[in-house]
This record gives C-alpha cells, structure tokens and sequence, in this order.
C-alpha cells in the first residue's frame, strides 16, 4: 500500500504515557461502587460485576507474568485512535511477556461469534500505528446479548487460549461488555472482558470518563471545514450553510464546534428538548437571525445542526417512543407492505395526538423515522436530512414575511453533513496519546485479573505525565432505560449539561455571533509545532475541567 509522506512521519510518533504507567504498575483499588441509579435492579441482574472498586494503577515493581493471550474488538461508529489502543495494548502485553499473543476479531462483535480472527502482530501493526480508522481489524454493530453468542465466542476464546477480550466501543458496546463480563464470571469459565470508551458522539461521559476517544480529533476535523465554509461565506457573503454535525443524540460535537468556530447559529437539542419547542419555533427562530443580517446588508451565515435534532423536539420524540414500541411489536408485519401502506398502517396503529404529528412530518422525514432501527434500537438520525428541513421551511417562512412586507433580503441556502469525514481522521497528539494510554490500562487490568472492568485515563487537561489511569466497573456507570419496548440495563448516556461551563461559555455569545460576523477558522490539526497549537485539548473538555 502506497503511504503518504504525513503517514510515513506520522508513523514514526511515539504516543505519550502518563507516569504511572510508564514502568511496572501495580494497582491501588477504592471504595466499593454503586450503579448511578437503579441500584437494586443492577445488582440483582449483574451479581458477579456489580459493586467492584474503582481501580487507579501507580507504579509498581517488576515482576514475571504468567502468558496470557488476548482478544481485540471494535464495535460500533469508527474513531480517531482506536487503532492506537490497539497498539498500546500489544505493546504492553509484549512488555509484560513476548511471548504474549493478540488476536484481533473481524468486523466487530460478529467476527467473535463467527470466529473470523487474525492474530496481530508487530509487523501487521507497523503500518497503523497513529493512523486513523479501523481498517486493521474492522468494526460492526452486531449487538452481543444472547447466550448462543457468549457460547459461540467461548469455544473460539477456548481454541486460542485467550485469557480476556478488550471490547473497544460506545456506551451500548460497553453495556454488552459488561452483560458478556457477567455471563463468564457467573459460568466461572475464567474469561475476562474490559471495555474500552470509544466514540465521536462525546456522550459516553461521567464522573469517571472526561471524554471518549475521537471526539478531540473528530471536532477539530469539522471545525477546520466549518472554518473554511466560514471564510468562504464571509468572502463571497450570498449563502446561508446549514450544516448538520453527527452525534447521534448529544450535541457535544455541535457544541464544541461552536466553541471553536462561533457560527451565527448553532442548535442544541437539549435546550429545544428543555424549553418544549416546536420544529415550527425552531425554525422561526432561525429566520429571525436571517431577517436580522439582511437587514444589515449580511444575506450570509452559518447554522449548525446537531444530527440527533429530530428526536429532542418534544412532540416528534414522543412519537419517536412509540414508533420504537410499534417497530418492535409488528416490525415484520408493516416491513412487508408498500410505501403508501406503511404510512396508513402506522398513522392507524399510533396514539392519536402521535398520529397527528407524524401526519405533518414531510414524506421523507416521517418515512426515515419509521425505518428499521440499528441493531441497538436507535433511529438512523444520520439519514435524516434534518440540514435541508429546517433551510426549506426557513425559506418558506422568509417567502411569507416577504408578502407581508417584514423581510426584505435574499436567501440562498447550502446544505452540507460532516459525520464520515471526521470519523477516520488521523488521531490528534491527544488522541493519539489517549487511546495509547487506553490501550495499555487495558492490558495492566486484564493482567491484574479485572473484569467488567473499563479502562480510564483521567486528568486530561494536564500534561500527558500527570494523567492518571485505571478502570472503572462499568455496571458503576448502568441504570435501567427502555430499549426496543423493554426495559434494558444500559450505560447512561451523557447529554449537553445546560448548566455546564461549556454550554454557558455558547449561550454567553450566542447573540453577538448571531448578529456580528466572528468566525473563527481553526485550520486544519497540526501534529509537529508549538505546544499551544499541537497538544490543547478540546474546548469543552477544558471548560469542564474548570468546576
Ligand atoms: P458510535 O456510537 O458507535 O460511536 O457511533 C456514533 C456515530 O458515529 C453517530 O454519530 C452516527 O449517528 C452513527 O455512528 C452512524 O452510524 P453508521 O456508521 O452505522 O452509519
């Protein structure tokens, strides 16, 4: 394979460690731990994985390992870096015994039940090393929860000898982790399993985990282009760009990249969620700040809009509920009839008020949210054209205040989504010592016999020696929410918090960016150069690091 000449001096970087994990490690546990809500029900469903301690490593003294063998998997949306964690992993379990192996499963979760595998080993990783992707071993969705698949995986775990497998995923990944940790602790067939917190999305959050792998370099990435339509719309000053900004269900990335390029509007769901808006006052409120500029001579701007927009207004997430519950319950029923008849079957199927507002969805809307779910029950938000809905409707509202002589400007809008370009990024220095970092505190819990375990670097916003690692019991992060019509013990997803530092900072400036032309264009990720402008974490990391 061909190599650019950043991949050839890229490959050459050596991630960071924090200290303790820089020579031999021993580990210094907590207090015991509780779930963050539901406690009873957690601790009945996971006896085994429930109430272990938090888990912090310092430096230890050398000592022999026994061999152990390791299975790798990447689930789920790809991540700047995850091909980093792998490699931390292999170097540390090499360092603990070469004769250690690492076996990677094939295309996610799937290539575990399927026993599609390859061992990796250091020649195979020389070409990943600080790249973007998970094309080393691939990535899927298949969600592990029946017992069939545990055992599936058991025989090919037995075959190859391997001691743990490193689950290396987002908030449902981690939760089927620890549902796996749980089925072989309570079998006691002596098979470890540790997570990993991947995903651009930033959602995967708490008290224990500053932020997930991805979302530093997946931001930084979109802001560059956002930058860029920036300079471009204040240079040629006749588009609106409406620009839709993945993340599932947070508007984390919407929110960070605001912080880094002040757009004239930026949406954030939760706050519509909060204050029970409408798609109608959403979008009024958007042509406000158009009719605004026009008026001053700017026929120019740049909206963002959080992907996971759709199921926050209020009226349309209800709906979304149900949809959910009715998929779930006559999926196989509606799949197999025509188009016109999949929108009589659900309007006649839905509670009347849901009926209604499905019923004033534009077509391809409504259609997108009654559309199979991924394996784990979400809505495909990535295939709602939610940029376009809200431009069309603020072009119509603008057309109407026009004959009604409040509005006197031009509007010409430019769609774009930025979700896949910055999934694959080369890792930033921070993500790329992150996930490295990840990689070797997931070695250190599976050779210190952890399980149900995730593996943590904390203290991000200092420098990379003062970083602190360990792993957290991932049943400590679980409540209980619904899921396909059932109730399900899940990890808790991490929503913007409207009374949090960085949605403060945005809301603080919002208007002036509304009204005034302050872009910011951060330029593209810079991995050689000063300290400043090569190793800063993310804006809302920072932000909430500040208490
Ligand atoms: P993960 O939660 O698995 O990290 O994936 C998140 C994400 O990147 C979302 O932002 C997006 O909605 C979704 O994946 C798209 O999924 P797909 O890659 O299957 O199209």
């Amino acid at each position: 394979m061909e190599k650019s000449d950043l991949q050839i001096e890229r490959a050459k970087y050596e991630p960071k460690l924090p200290k303790a994990l820089q020579g031999a490690v021993k580990v210094k546990e907590g207090e015991p731990t509780q779930s963050v809500d539901n406690q009873e029900e957690i601790k009945k469903l996971f006896p085994n994985t429930y109430g272990m301690p938090l888990v912090e490593f310092v430096p230890g003294e050398e000592a022999t390992q026994k061999k152990m063998n390791v299975g790798v998997i990447l689930s789920g949306g790809q991540a700047p870096g995850g091909h980093n964690v792998i490699c931390g992993l292999f170097d540390e379990i090499k360092k603990l015994n070469p004769e250690n192996r690492l076996y990677g499963f094939l295309m996610g979760p799937g290539g575990l039940v399927d026993h599609n595998y390859i061992e990796i080993t250091a020649d195979l990783l020389k070409d990943y090393r600080n790249t973007g992707g998970f094309d080393l071993i691939g990535s899927g969705r298949t969600k592990l929860e029946k017992e069939d698949q545990f055992e599936k995986g058991l025989q090919i775990i037995r075959k190859l000898d391997i001691k743990a497998i490193v689950i290396i995923g987002g908030d449902d990944s981690n939760t089927n982790a620890c549902v796996l940790a749980e089925y072989y602790a309570a079998h006691k067939y002596g098979v470890q399993v540790i997570g990993c917190p991947k995903t651009i999305d930033g959602d995967l959050k708490n008290d224990q985990i500053e932020t997930s792998f991805g979302f530093d370099t997946a931001t930084k990435t979109y802001s560059e282009v956002i930058g860029n339509i920036e300079r471009d719309c204040n240079s040629a000053r006749k588009y609106w760009h409406f620009i839709k900004l993945m993340g599932r269900s947070a508007s984390h990335i919407a929110l960070e990249c605001a912080l880094q390029t002040h757009p004239n509007i930026c949406l954030i769901s939760e706050e519509i969620e909060k204050n029970d808006m409408t798609l109608n006052q959403i979008v009024e409120q958007i042509a406000k700040v158009v009719a605004y500029r026009a008026a001053q001579g700017n026929n120019f701007g740049v909206v963002l809009v959080p992907e996971g927009l759709i199921e926050f207004i209020p009226a349309i997430g209800r709906l979304i509920q149900e949809l959910n519950d009715l998929l779930a319950a006559h999926g196989a029923d509606y799949r197999n009839l025509d188009k016109d008849a999949q929108r009589k079957y659900i309007i006649s199927h839905l509670s009347p008020a849901n009926a209604e507002t499905f019923a004033t969805l534009p077509d391809g809307v409504a259609r997108q949210l009654s559309l199979d779910r991924d394996p784990h029950g979400n809505v495909q938000v990535s295939l709602i054209e939610t940029e376009k809905l809200l431009s069309e409707m603020v072009g119509d509202l603008l057309a109407k205040w026009k004959k009604e002589g409040k509005y006197d400007g031009k509007f010409a809008a430019q769609h774009h989504f930025f979700g896949y370009e910055g999934r694959c990024a080369a890792p930033s220095n921070f993500d790329a010592d992150y996930c490295y970092s990840l990689g070797v505190s997931a070695a250190q819990l599976i050779a210190n016999d952890k399980t149900g375990y995730m593996a943590i670097v904390k203290n991000l916003t200092a420098k990379t020696d003062e970083w602190k690692a360990g792993g957290v019991p991932i049943t400590m992060m679980m409540n209980m929410e619904k899921r396909n019509g059932e109730m399900k013990p899940v990890i808790r997803k991490a929503l913007v918090d409207l009374d949090g530092k960085p949605f403060k900072t945005f809301a603080a400036k919002r208007d002036e960016w509304a009204k005034n032309t302050e872009y910011v264009y951060p330029g593209p990720i810079q991995y050689w150069g000063p300290s400043d402008v090569c190793d800063q974490p993310t804006k809302t990391l920072k932000l909430e690091s500040e208490k």
